[in-house]
């Protein structure tokens, strides 16, 4: 363990590799916001070199990179206030994602659940980019010595390896150098489910458009998408307990607290008993409540490219400030030729 005091930092990413999905604002965005403040740094991401890990059409990826830092802006990320930008604008990221690649070791790669669900069966035929991921989003974190990183549940192994890149680093060199970071996994949302089916995460890429809310979704869309949400025949019970082995009452209960800022023992208080034909449109009125104004907000800001464009080099420069000299004191470490203290 580290010795050093670190600055208090976060960062975070979301891939521009679709719309954003009311499982990216409840588990990763809705928490960026709840973390910009005075007690820590942030530093949010529209992780691009990550999204190409598979296949984007370059239109797509340019509109959806956009689109995603609308979204932060209008979920409430103030660029003033944080530090907004796209990953591959901040070549560091992917300049110490290489050492790292040489630090991490293949077994700890090849046990990532996120790598064989992605894969799939066909291992052969997926990137290189997809293996080395894990690799990269450590490099994400630790070019800017963050200490906490708001992610959704999924993303717990990768942080975990976060941590054992750091450990092996700073141990091969024997140095203090890269910190411990924290994984902060909290709400209660950390992994909201697909509409269609509570054992599957929620996703950009489910090719079922039904299965998930995106934050561009209209009012009617949102009401039609939770009114068809699968479920069961029985009523919602008055406490967690009840939930056990209902994993779709379980997931839409969780999507309710997390937007009423309540925990599903308290949402449960109040609507045990009801049958979803009930609860439903409670649920579709507090989404369209919460996600409107964002949506409407996100598709002004659209409006105005230049403006996002501008946004996000001018967070590159902020973020690259930070970055470049944590990147030349890690190659005088390694022992680089030409590099020097920032
Ligand atoms: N369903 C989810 N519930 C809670 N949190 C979620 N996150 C993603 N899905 C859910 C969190 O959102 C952040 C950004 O995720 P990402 O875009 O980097 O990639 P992902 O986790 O792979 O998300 P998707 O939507 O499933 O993207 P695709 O389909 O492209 O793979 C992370 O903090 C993640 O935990």
């Amino acid at each position: 363990m580290t010795e050093t005091q670190f600055t208090p930092r976060v960062f975070s990413g979301i891939q521009p590799s679709g719309g954003l999905t009311l499982g990216n604002y409840l588990g990763a965005m809705k928490r960026f916001v709840d973390m910009q403040g005075p007690d820590f740094e942030t530093i949010y991401c529209m992780v691009d070199l990550h999204a190409i890990t598979v296949w984007q059409d370059p239109a797509a990826l340019t509109h959806n990179t956009r689109e995603l830092c609308a979204g932060f802006i209008a979920a409430g990320i103030d660029p003033e206030q944080s530090i907004l930008f796209n990953q591959s604008q901040v070549p560091e990221h992917a300049q110490l994602a290489w050492i790292f690649n040489c630090v991490a070791r293949m077994g700890w790669m090849q046990r990532m659940t996120q790598w064989k669900d992605k894969a799939g069966k066909n291992q052969q035929n997926a990137s290189l980019g997809l293996f080395a991921y894990p690799a990269l989003m450590a490099a994400d974190i630790l070019i800017y010595h963050a200490t906490h990183v708001p992610v959704g549940e999924d993303q717990k192994q990768h942080l975990e390896l976060t941590r054992d890149i750091a450990i092996k680093f700073n141990n091969d060199f024997g140095v203090d150098f890269f910190p411990i970071t924290e994984p902060v996994i909290e709400g209660a949302a950390t992994r909201v489910m697909s509409l269609r089916d509570g054992s599957k995460k929620m996703s950009k890429s489910d090719p079922s458009d039904m299965s998930r809310i995106n934050m561009t979704d209209d009012a009617d869309t949102i009401a039609k998408k939770i009114r068809k949400a699968k479920t069961d025949p029985d009523a919602l019970p008055s406490e967690v307990d009840g939930l056990e082995d209902r994993p779709e009452a379980r997931n839409l209960v969780n999507v309710y607290a997390a937007l009423n800022d309540q925990t599903s023992d308290q949402v449960l208080a109040e609507v045990g008993g009801k049958q979803f034909g009930e609860f439903k449109p409670m649920l579709a009125e507090l989404a369209v409540a919460r996600l409107s104004p964002i949506s409407t907000e996100m598709a002004r800001l659209m409006g105005e490219e230049a403006e996002i464009d501008r946004i996000l080099a001018r967070g590159a420069e902020k973020a690259r400030a930070i970055a470049a000299p944590i990147l030349q004191q890690t190659y005088e470490i390694v022992g680089m030729v030409g590099a020097k203290q920032g």
